[in-house]
């Protein structure tokens, strides 16, 4: 299996990163590099550190981390939307998207560093973590502490059950285009069509603001604050390596999670807030067991979101779907609406390896089981670990090897 992941790997590397898949999305994703950087670290450090490079290459001034780098050699109209939606170049000369991705990306450099010590690379990639953070604090942050996302695209979530109700707030006419995503996966493992003519009409709204201003999507989401917080904490790691003072980010990390105790949690679970009204958006999305990495939970939160993952989300199992069964808008086959991916898996399992390593390693062995069942699928059905979604997915092979190694 691990050859294999290889394989996809390198069948899937463009250069200096990573394709997530080589038809469904031809470009540089901002989340998915940084999965992979944490899959190639195992065999290919030099590739790990160029996959996070080459992403913060096309960082904007104002800090920002876009969500796609577009390769200008793929043909216009393979993906939408393209740059011609956009209409966005970076400070590189890339063109790139106007929107962001969870900011997993400094934890994916601190195990980069692990797997192959070099403080040279920590300290080439540190000032463009901490602007990644700086953006985010100063752009997105409200009074109460908490970090918002203005596009369910932001969440990497797309279409989670979560975003139901303010996306059903949000005003869209006919998208004007074509999709491409209904060309290689089928129409029933997707969003609807009414699912992208909004996301369309928000990335328009946004970009008509100059990326400046949300519009009728905001919304504070457990997984995305607590990437936050755990980036913090990977700062503080990479600060003390290269001679710099942690402090500050030990600070910050203990007050998104302060705020997001404060703010998001509710009867076992982390739920996502409406930034615009301040309604709590009650979900059962395993979004919410992501804090589960966040060093400073307190115990008893940890304790709680355990029992949940295990009796909600049927754990014991393998997989972590990625919406609770049991609930009218759970979906086993339909993307972010109850299929397991590897990457929410492997974000809990990270949360649990030091607070029930028993756990963390059936989640482990279900990872390495849906894959032997199923091959390297953007997505698996939780109970029958049927795959879904694209073959040959990058983070699927990246994670697997992370786990196995
Ligand atoms: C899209 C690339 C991306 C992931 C997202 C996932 C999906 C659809 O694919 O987004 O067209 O961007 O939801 O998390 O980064 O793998």
């Amino acid at each position: 299996m691990i050859r294999e992941a290889v394989r996809v790997l390198v069948a899937n590397w463009d250069g200096s990163y990573t394709v997530p898949s080589r038809r469904l999305y031809p470009h540089q994703w901002s989340w998915d590099s940084a999965f992979v950087a944490i899959g190639n670290a195992r065999w290919s450090p030099r590739r790990a550190r160029s996959e996070l490079l080459s992403l913060f290459g096309a960082q904007w001034r104002d800090g920002r981390v876009p969500h796609i780098v577009f390769n200008p050699e793929v043909p216009d109209g393979a993906y939408f939307p393209g740059p011609d939606v956009w209409e966005v170049r970076a400070p590189s000369g890339s063109a790139t998207s106007g929107i962001v991705q969870p900011p997993v990306h400094a934890l994916a450099a601190w195990r980069v560093h692990l797997a192959d010590p070099d403080p040279a690379f920590l300290r080439r990639i540190y000032p463009r973590l901490v602007a990644q953070q700086r953006f985010l604090r100063t752009a997105r942050r409200s009074a109460d502490g908490l970090i918002s996302i203005v596009h369910p695209w932001e969440s990497g979530m797309d279409n989670s059950p979560a975003w139901d109700v303010p996306l059903a707030a949000v005003q869209a006419g006919p998208m004007g285009a074509r999709r491409r995503d209904l060309a290689h996966v089928s129409a029933d493992e997707r969003p609807t069509d009414r699912d992208y003519e909004r996301y369309t009409a928000l990335a328009r709204a946004y970009r008509d603001t100059g990326y400046r201003r949300a519009g009728a999507f905001a919304v504070e989401d457990p997984l995305f604050n607590a990437a936050y917080g755990v980036a913090e904490t990977s700062l503080a790691r990479i600060a003390k390596v290269i001679g710099l003072d942690p402090d500050p980010h030990h600070r910050e990390a203990a007050e998104i999670t302060a705020a997001m105790v404060a703010h998001l949690y509710d009867d076992g679970l982390f739920h996502a807030r409406d930034a615009n009204t301040g309604s709590p958006l009650r979900s059962q999305s395993a979004a919410g067991l992501v804090p589960l990495m966040l060093p400073d939970l307190p115990r008893e939160i940890a304790h709680a979101l355990i029992g949940t993952a295990l009796d909600r989300f049927e754990i014991k199992n393998g997989l972590l779907p990625s919406y609770a069964p049991g609930t009218p808008e759970f979906d086993p086959a339909r993307y972010w609406r109850g299929p397991s991916w590897l990457n929410l898996t492997w974000l809990v399992w990270q949360g649990l390896r030091h607070r029930r390593a028993d756990l963390a390693e059936t989640l482990a062995d279900g990872m390495v089981g849906a894959v032997a069942r199923s091959g390297f699928r953007e997505y698996f059905d939780p109970f029958t670990r049927a795959g879904h979604g694209c073959r040959d997915f990058s983070w699927s092979a990246a994670l697997v090897l992370d786990v196995a190694a």
